[in-house]
């Protein structure tokens, strides 16, 4: 049995839960839920990054990163969602706004002392510029079923999360949509973050 290390905080884990049930791996994967900021032995083990998520394949060998783990998911899977360049490069865009997102946050929960006006103004500039880029993109029909979308709805939904205020739906209709598309699937509900 594959064991998916996520925690349920984690935006990155639940792009992997996600896939699990959409994919129909549920019979594969074994969820165990970790907190990655308490050092487990379970997690520490089996990824020295002390991150979640972790992935580990029968043969006890780990997978690190949503994205690697994404891939290696998808190629198991009995009928794969396709991917080619263009669904990684958008991957890698909402992948990149979800970094922008977290990094956000990770400022703004840090002591006064250290917190910096500096780096949260640049991470708020970097998340409106992406997703202004990312509205554009959205003229082009995007498969819903495809790594990229979901890697965008996901960081649109921790941006409604941990960044309610960014009000991205008055910059981004289209963006709106796709993560409409996303939110009623009962993927996307069974792996909602804990209020
Ligand atoms: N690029 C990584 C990011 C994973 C990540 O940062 N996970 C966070 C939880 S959201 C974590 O485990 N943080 C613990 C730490 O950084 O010490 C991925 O895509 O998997």
């Amino acid at each position: 049995m594959l064991q998916l290390i996520y925690s349920p905080t984690s935006p990155y884990a639940r792009k992997c839960r996600i896939l699990v049930r959409e994919l129909g791996l549920q019979g594969r994967v074994s969820e165990i839920a970790d907190n990655p900021f308490d050092d487990t032995d379970t997690l520490l083990q089996a990824n020295p990054l002390g991150r979640v998520p972790c992935l580990v394949l029968d043969d006890g060998r780990a997978l690190t990163e949503s994205a690697v783990i994404a891939a290696w998911l998808n190629e198991q899977a009995a009928a794969p969602w396709p991917s080619d360049w263009d669904d990684r490069r958008l991957e890698a865009l909402g992948g990149g706004l979800l970094d922008l997102a977290v990094a956000r946050r990770v400022e703004m929960v840090r002591d006064e002392a250290i917190y910096s006006a500096h780096w949260l103004g640049r991470r708020e500039r970097g998340i409106a510029r992406t997703l202004d880029a990312l509205e554009r993109e959205c003229a082009v029909a995007i498969e819903p079923l495809s790594l990229g979308a979901l890697t965008i709805a996901l960081a649109l939904d921790y941006l409604d999360f941990r960044y309610p205020e960014s009000q991205w739906r008055t910059q981004g209709p289209r963006l709106e949509a796709l993560h409409a598309a996303w939110f009623g699937r009962d993927s996307f509900i069974a792996t909602a973050p804990p209020l």
